[in-house]
């Protein structure tokens, strides 16, 4: 029976075999077993596949010293912490490095020159009652592209592309990543409203956060920037100015779409510190579900205070909770 592949995957069929860090090789290969038509026609193809990826994964797991194959750096994977992971991405010397050291407890090497990150650092920003990992980066530009930058992008939460207003050269720094970033099939999107059709690309909510905003006296550089830009989202930033930093953290937490839920014991007064964090639109059930299965299962009703509720209503399992509702649960 015949295979009846689509066209996509030929090409990545190309890049896997072309594709030489193990790691890299082995996400390829799962895209490529996700996007094979599942039929008769396919049948040695997928196991051929699977024991591919079985192969890959093995090497990872113990890097066989004999075939010289290195063990990539694990540079290209950050674990989650806090309430979301927020990566910063922008040409050389933009700021990204100052951002991070501004804004969280990590230590990032600041310079006046160029390409000083060489790996990726994440620090813990607080905001209000909120925790949010930051991620520092090294440049990317026309002489840099670290390949595990594809997978930080991929995994993070949020993309904050930082563009230099200190440059006469601003647009083109960030257009060169955005570009970059294209090829290797990561979509910088201002809001995320669908989803790729072709699993093959990503699609990451991106914040622009014009930098050095008093280097750019006029104001030129960053009206050019938004009619450049009209449809992302573009925050004005400058170090030597904390009104604009504090602006800055509420709008990464705003676009992580995320909200804050305090819980109460019956009784007793709210704890307004470690919320539970749910995608917009979470629910009763949801964040019962934070806390333990079982409390989900064994509850009965909640009480909600907030906005959009009258004092201590009382809700079901399915009610949609906002932004810094407190709840009481009733088991
Ligand atoms: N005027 C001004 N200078 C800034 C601001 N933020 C950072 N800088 C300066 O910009 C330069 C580069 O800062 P870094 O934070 O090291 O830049 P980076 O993007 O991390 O640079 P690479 O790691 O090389 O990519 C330093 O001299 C900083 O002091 C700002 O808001 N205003
Ligand atoms: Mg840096």
């Amino acid at each position: 029976m015949p295979a009846n592949l689509p066209p996509q995957y030929y090409e990545l069929e190309r890049e896997f075999k072309a594709e030489k860090d193990p790691r890299e090789k082995l996400r390829l290969a799962q895209e490529l077993l996700a996007i094979m038509p599942k039929h008769k026609g396919t049948d040695k193809l997928q196991a051929d596949m699977k024991n591919k990826i079985s192969k890959l994964k093995k090497l990872l797991e113990e890097p066989d010293k004999k075939h010289g194959v290195r063990q990539a750096a694990a540079n290209d994977y950050i674990p989650k912490e806090g309430a979301g992971q927020v990566i910063l991405v922008g040409p050389p010397n933009s700021g990204k490095s100052s951002l991070v050291e501004c804004l969280t407890n990590a230590r990032p090497l600041v310079t006046d020159y160029p390409y000083a990150t060489r790996e990726p650092l994440a620090g813990m920003m607080t905001f209000e009652t909120v925790q949010i990992q930051l991620i520092d980066t090294p440049p990317i530009s026309s002489e840099l592209y670290e390949g595990y930058m594809n997978n930080l992008i991929r995994q993070a939460d949020l993309v904050v592309l930082v563009c230099d207003l200190s440059t006469d050269t601003f647009l083109e720094g960030i257009r060169f990543i955005i570009d970059k970033l294209d090829e290797k099939r990561i979509i910088l999107k201002p809001k995320l409203t669908e989803r790729p059709g072709d699993p093959r690309y990503y699609f990451k909510k991106t914040l622009i956060c014009a930098h050095k905003i008093y280097d750019d006296e006029t104001g030129e550089r960053r009206r050019r920037l938004k009619e450049q830009f009209t449809d992302f989202k573009i925050i004005e930033t400058s170090i030597i100015d904390d009104d604009t930093m504090n602006n800055f953290k509420r709008e990464i937490f705003k676009a992580l779409n995320i909200i804050r839920i305090y819980t109460k014991q019956i009784g007793k007064e709210p704890v307004f510190e470690n919320p539970i964090i749910l995608p917009t639109g979470g629910t009763v059930e949801e964040a019962a579900e934070v806390i333990h299965k079982d409390f989900a299962r064994k509850l009965k009703f909640a009480r909600v205070w907030g906005k959009g509720k009258f004092d201590g209503q009382r809700v079901q399992h399915d009610c949609r909770l906002n932004d810094e509702d407190i709840i009481e649960f009733h088991i």
